[in-house]
Order: structure tokens, then sequence, then C-alpha cells
């Protein structure tokens, strides 16, 4: 018998990679999307399957996590064997902006979620994941992070995290529920939302050496993460709930580097040099270099005389605006008990996942630069 999973979230970054990695296990995948005045699906268009199409194995239902009822009534249809809890206002410093949304979300949604599970009887069938989050640890207590190290979480989204994570411990030990905390460190890919630090800057990179942008402005430059590639962590997801016991787990890669490196090393992707200098606000990165030949390679001989007359040139500023009121300074996890007692591996180290996101970019990327230079030729030909 395949399984049923229900995946919150399904529209997002880990929402995408799971539900594929789920049907080819075989799963049946049911996913809750919001109703959006455009189409939010892009990241699961290539699984989607018309509704008349007969045992399909990716249904999608319309819902909220701020509307129980909703929540209840989809999980009673769906019946489910696993439950994904990945939905939620993900953005750290957005969460400033919408601290009581944030909490409704991913804090209250958690609840809605377990205690649907607890009214339908379903206690004995349906396993919980819940998305919680190296965030947690913010102003962090202990270097590297593991699943003994105390919180002290630094932002509205880590607080709402927090009610989510021992919400579901509580309803763990007091319904004997199957209900497991990922407490998963940064994660990044190609899909990644385009206002994170990752995939800010491949996007802004591959824009700078295609002549579509001038710069680029950051925040916080001398933050560290340990960055970990997507597909990698929503096995550890799989893995957490096909154990005998359910237990909470931190997926790391244990590597921690800076957003300035980070920048320096996906710049070298495609052959350009960044020199980093100045302090806080007034911190520039300039082209200092181009290795012609890997610059030609990756993006192409039309571009690089451009970029060659921009050496010297900052290309990186920092505007104060990017700032959060309150920093998680670093974060480095201790991945060792799923090692251990998942056999979790992953297969991205920090190189790779930029080879990714860089590849992936740059070819997005020209695609918008022909289409700009197109419409130029045709103003052009009219002119
Ligand atoms: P993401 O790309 O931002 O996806 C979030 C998903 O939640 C989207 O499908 C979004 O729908 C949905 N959502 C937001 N508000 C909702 C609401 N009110 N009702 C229903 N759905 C809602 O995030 P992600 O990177 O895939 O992360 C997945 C989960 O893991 C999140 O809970 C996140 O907080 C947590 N997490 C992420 C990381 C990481 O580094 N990526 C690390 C630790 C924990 P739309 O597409 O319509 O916006
Ligand atoms: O990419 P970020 O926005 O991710 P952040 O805040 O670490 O949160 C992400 O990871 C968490 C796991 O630890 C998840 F729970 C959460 O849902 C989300 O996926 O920022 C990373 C760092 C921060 O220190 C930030 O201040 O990059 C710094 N930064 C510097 N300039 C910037 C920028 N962040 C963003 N988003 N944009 C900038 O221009």
């Amino acid at each position: 018998m395949s399984k049923t999973a229900l995946i919150t979230g399904i529209t997002g970054q880990d929402g995408a990679y799971l539900s594929e990695y789920l049907i080819k296990k075989g799963y049946t995948v049911h996913g809750i999307k919001r109703r959006s005045s455009l189409f939010n699906t892009n990241r699961i268009d290539h699984l989607y399957q018309d509704p008349h199409q007969e045992n399909r194995n990716m249904i999608l239902h319309y819902g909220d996590m701020t509307d129980s009822m909703n929540i209840t009534r989809i999980i009673a249809e769906v019946q489910p064997d696993e439950i994904y809890n990945l939905a939620a206002q993900s953005h750290v410093k957005v969460s400033f902006d919408t601290p009581e949304y944030t909490a409704n979300v991913d804090g209250l949604g958690t609840l809605r979620v377990l205690e649907a599970v607890r009214l339908l009887n379903l206690v004995s069938k349906t396993r919980i994941y819940q998305a919680s989050t190296s965030e947690l640890y913010g102003l962090v207590q202990e270097i590297p992070q593991k699943e003994t190290t105390p919180f002290y979480p630094r932002s509205p989204y880590a607080v709402a995290k927090m009610y989510a994570y021992w919400i579901t411990v509580n309803y763990r030990e007091a319904y004997q529920m199957f209900a497991c905390n990922g407490i998963l460190f940064n994660h990044e890919s190609p899909l990644r939302g385009e206002t994170f630090v990752t995939r800010k800057v491949t996007r802004a990179i591959s824009r700078i050496a295609l002549g579509i942008q001038n710069e680029v402005y950051m925040g916080n430059l001398s933050g560290k993460r340990d960055w970990g590639h997507a597909k990698d962590y929503v096995k550890a997801m799989y893995l957490i709930l096909q154990q005998d016991m359910p237990d909470d787990y931190v997926i790391a890669t244990g590597v921690t580097t800076t957003i300035r490196d980070f920048i320096c090393k996906s710049f070298d992707k495609i052959g350009i040099a960044v020199e980093f200098t100045g302090a806080g606000v007034n911190e520039t990165g300039k082209i200092a270099g181009i290795r012609s030949e890997v610059f030609v390679e990756r993006v192409g001989e039309t571009y690089l005389k451009r970029i060659q007359n921009r050496i010297g040139e900052t290309i990186v500023k920092v505007d104060p605006e990017y700032f959060r009121p309150t920093e998680v300074e670093l974060l480095i996890g201790d991945a060792t008990k799923a090692r251990t007692k998942l056999s979790w591996e992953p297969r991205y180290d920090l190189d790779a996942l930029i080879e990714d996101m860089m590849q992936s970019d740059i070819k997005e990327m020209k695609k918008e630069a022909y289409v700009s230079e197109a419409g130029y030729r045709i103003l052009n030909y009219f002119e």
C-alpha cells in the first residue's frame, strides 16, 4: 500500500523538493496551497496532475494555516500517514514587520495541525514532522549547536517557532503522538526565495555579469551561517518520520561561512575577484580582477568587455535598511545525532551548493538579458 503524505507549505522551496522525493518513493502527496491573485505553484508545476486524471499521486487543496476549520477538514479528508508541516512566514526580517501574523501562522498554525490530528482520532495513524529551525539558537549559548543547546530566539519569527517546537514536544509527551522536530540549519537551492541572502546574491551576481544590474545592496556581511542544500535536508525530514520512536534532530553541515565569503565564492564561480574594504555601513566590494577564460566559459564572450571595463568599480554596497533589530551572528550545527541515528549524510558541500545556484541563475538571467536586448533592438529599429 502506498503511503499518503500531507505537506503544508508545498509551494515553498522545501515543499517542492520534498514532494518530488516522496512521489519518487511511491507516496501519494497532498499539499496545501494558498489562494493567490497570481500563480504560486511554479516550483511544483512539473509535478502537477490534472484533477480529471485518475489515480493521481499529487493533489492540491486550497488552505491557510490561520484557518483551523480548513486545516481540520483537509486532514479529515486526506487521512494522512505523515504530515510535514512546512508552511510558515519564513522570512526573519519580515517577521519584525509582521510579528502578529508570523506568530499566528508559524506558532498557532502548528497547534492547529496537532490539535486536528488529536480531535480526528488520528494519533495512532498520523506521524507529524515540524519544521523547526536553527534560528531558535539565536544568541548562541554553545558552539556548535546541538539538540541539547539552550534556545535564545532573536526575532518574532524565532519566538513563534519556539512555541511550535515546544507544542510539538508537548503533544508527543501528553498524547503519545509521533510528532518530531527537525531543527534544520539554513538550506538553500536554485529554488530558494529571492529575498533570502544566498539567492539574492547569486541572482544579483548573474545580473551584474550580464549587465542587467550595476550593483547589489546588502545588510550585515559579517553574519555566519551553516548552509546546506535543500535536496539533502528534505531527505532528513523523511528519515525522521521513519524511525521507531519520535525524536528531535539537528540537521546541519557543521561548516560556517560569513555572508562576505559567500559573496566572494559566488563571484569566483564566474571568474570575478571581489575585494572588500571598509567596515559597517561603509564596507564596499570592488571588482579586483577577472579571469577572462572562466568568465567566457561560464557567462559568455558577449558580456566580457563590459565587465572588464568595470574593474575597480564598486559592485557591493551596504544599506542599513537590511540590518535586523536583533541579529543572529553565528550558526554552526552539530548533526552527529542525525548522522548516527538516521544515517543521514549531506551530499552537497558549500562549493557544490554555490555551483548549483550560480549555474541555475546564470541560465535564468540569460533569458532575461536576451529578452531585454531583443526589446532594445526592436525599439532601435522603430526609432
Ligand atoms: P518558503 O520557501 O518560504 O515556503 C514557505 C511555504 O509556506 C510556502 O509554500 C508558503 O506559501 C507557505 N505559507 C506561508 N504562509 C502560509 C499560510 N498562512 N498558510 C498556508 N501556507 C503558508 O520556506 P522554506 O525555505 O521552504 O522552509 C520550509 C519550512 O522550514 C518553513 O517553516 C521554514 O520556516 C522552515 N525552515 C527553513 C529553513 C531554510 O533554511 N530554508 C531552515 C529551518 C527551518 P506561498 O508559496 O503561497 O508563499
Ligand atoms: O538568508 P537570510 O534571510 O536567512 P536567515 O535569517 O538565516 O533565516 C533563514 O534560515 C533560518 C534557519 O536558520 C530559517 F529558519 C528561516 O526561515 C530562513 O530560511 O539571512 C541570513 C543572514 C542574516 O544574518 C542576514 O542579516 O544574511 C544576512 N544578510 C545580509 N544581507 C541578509 C542580507 N539577509 C537578507 N535576507 N538580505 C540581505 O540583503
